[in-house]
Parts: C-alpha cells; structure tokens; sequence
C-alpha cells in the first residue's frame, strides 16, 4: 500500500521544482481500494502545482487517525480536506465535524448499491456540519472543487483556474468544428 501511495504523491512539480513544501490539501480515503478512484483528485492537483498530500485514514478502522489527522490538518497548514469513501461512508462528515476546514467528500462506488449508499452517507449532513459533495466517483471534480477554494486567496491559482475552464471550452468548440464539416 505504501508503494502505492508513495508513486501517486508527487515527486516534483509539473515546472520541474521538487515537492518540498508543505501539503495545501489533504487527500485521505478510508482503504486503498479507494485509490483507484482518489487518484483523479491527486492528478489535478499535480496539474495546478498544488502541494497534497495522500492518507488511508478509516473512520471505522482506525478512528483515532482519524481523530489526529482532523485536529492537526490545520496547524500543518492544510487548508482544504478531500476525503471519499465508499458503502457506510462516515469518514467526510466525521472529519468536517473535528476541523474547521472545508470538507470535499467523494462518494465511492464501493458496494452492490452502485455508490448511492456513499452518496447518501455523505450528503445527507446535519446543518451545521457542512461537507461540499461532489458526484460518485468524481473525484476530478473534488480536485478542482479544491483549486477554486484555495484561487479565493490566491490569484496566480484563480487564474490558472480560468486558463483551464477556457480550455476546456476550446475542446468543445474544437470537437463542434469537426461535426460541422
Ligand atoms: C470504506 O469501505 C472504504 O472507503 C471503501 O470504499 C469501502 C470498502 O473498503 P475495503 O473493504 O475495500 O477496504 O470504508
């Protein structure tokens, strides 16, 4: 599992500048099974040059890390959580109970029920307790989600935010080009 998780972390940045510095986001997921899916959101991040960081951190396995990374996500100097989990999917929720920072939840298709027991598990919060959930399996979206909180306060990343939504119109207009003749 540490291998694994070791060749998603980024070794160096996508300009060529080693990944020393501290992790922006926190990427955790409650298995490794996981991985397959949660590696979109690490990818992006790479992408964006944004400093992250991968965790198997269980609700219901190993609580107490999940506690610890919860309390000590912000004075590390994470300012974003991503977290996804499939099937009694509890770990989104309990983490943005525990910190003050803002929690993506991913929903993993994880079960016979097609991933709409982790939907559920992780949309259906207690006000007060937001999680920002994106769509199953969309762990692109969590990624992104990620960059547009953290662009609020950092205006080289907000507009590299732009470049990429203006790319993907140009792919659009591109492939209608195509149609048309
Ligand atoms: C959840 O149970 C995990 O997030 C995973 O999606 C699901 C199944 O875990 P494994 O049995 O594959 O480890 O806690």
């Amino acid at each position: 599992v540490e291998a694994r998780l070791k060749s998603m972390l980024a070794e160096e940045t996508t300009d060529g500048k080693p990944a020393t510095i501290a992790p922006r986001v926190g990427i955790i997921m409650g298995s490794d099974s996981d991985l397959p899916v949660m590696k979109d959101a690490a990818n992006i991040l790479r992408e964006f040059n944004v400093p992250a960081e991968v965790r198997i951190v269980s609700a219901h396995r190993t609580p107490e890390m999940m506690y610890s990374y919860a309390l000590s996500a912000r004075e590390r100097g994470i300012q974003v959580i991503i977290a996804g989990a499939g099937g009694a999917a509890h770990l989104p929720g309990m983490v943005a109970a525990l910190t003050p920072l803002p929690v993506i939840g991913v929903p993993v298709r994880a079960s016979t029920l097609d991933g709409l027991d982790s939907l559920l598990s992780i949309v259906q919060m207690p006000r007060g307790v937001p999680v920002a959930t994106v769509a199953i399996n969309n762990a692109t979206n969590a990624g992104l989600l990620a960059v547009r909180l953290l662009g609020i306060s950092d205006i080289d990343l907000q507009a590299k935010m732009a470049q990429y939504q203006d790319d993907r119109r140009d792919e659009v207009l591109v492939k209608g080009d195509k149609l048309e003749k």
